[in-house]
């Protein structure tokens, strides 16, 4: 397909490896997939929401804004349930502004320590918006249990403390294969994929609707277009 047809939509990320995956998922429709740094310079989206609703929608809607084409935004994260759903929205700085996922990890364990009830889920939302506001929402979760010690070499993340009774092993012991296809952001994707062609539909159909509207020929059928008299 030529790319004149295709629908560009920015993801809003500078992770290569997340437009790669989102790329390659959306490879067969009509979009042509930019990721941050293929634009100038845009204010850093400040992720301050509550639930990751809030935030996955503040940074699809504040990207699409910014640089006026549509825009997709993810926001996921760990919630374990006798911490009262931390550490939520804050998964990637819990340990501090600088943390690593070994001090998440340390941090979260030490929390823990104890404690019986070991429940937690991943949550992923995927939100596409257009720069007049408007949005859709994708959603996926991935319940498991978070062990006292780390096990496993693969993933990021929480991923060496995060054990998914399906498989009987860590996501960090998991092939990246067997992970995306039960994880919290492979579902909310998959959800998403499954119906890309309504969502280019729904697209289309709010950036025509956000053009100035058309001028009505009618009005002008009885003007007068003389020019008026010299006198
Ligand atoms: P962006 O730049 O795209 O926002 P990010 O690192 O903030 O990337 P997310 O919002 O998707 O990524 O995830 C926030 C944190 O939640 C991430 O840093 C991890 O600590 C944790 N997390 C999310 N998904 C995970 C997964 O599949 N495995 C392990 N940890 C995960």
């Amino acid at each position: 397909m030529s790319d004149t047809h295709k629908l560009t939509i920015v993801l809003a990320t500078r992770n290569k490896g997340k437009l790669k995956e989102f790329q390659e998922l959306l490879k067969d429709f009509a979009v042509d997939l930019k990721c941050l740094d293929d634009f100038g310079p845009i204010p850093e989206v400040i992720e301050d929401g509550e639930t990751f609703d809030d935030n996955a929608y503040k940074k699809a809607s504040f990207t699409a804004k910014a640089l006026g084409i549509p825009a997709i935004a993810d926001d996921s994260g760990l919630a374990v349930e006798a911490l009262d759903g931390a550490p939520g929205v804050h998964s990637a700085r819990y340990a501090g502004k600088n943390a690593t996922d070994e001090d998440n990890i340390k941090k979260l364990l030490s929390e823990l320590e104890g404690q019986a009830n070991r429940k937690a889920a991943f949550h992923c939302v995927i939100s596409i918006a257009v720069p007049t506001g408007p949005a859709l929402t994708y959603e996926g979760s991935c319940e498991g249990e978070i062990l006292s010690t780390a096990r496993g070499q693969g993933g990021f993340g929480y991923d060496p403390v995060f054990y998914f009774p399906g498989f009987a092993k860590t996501f960090a012991e998991a092939s990246m294969e067997e992970k995306n296809k039960i994880s919290h952001r492979g579902k909310a994707l998959a959800e998403m994929a499954t119906e890309f062609d309504k969502v280019l539909k729904w697209l289309k159909q709010r950036l025509a609707e956000a053009k100035p509207p058309k001028p009505d020929h009618s009005q002008f059928e009885h003007n007068d277009w003389s020019l008026p008299k010299m006198v």
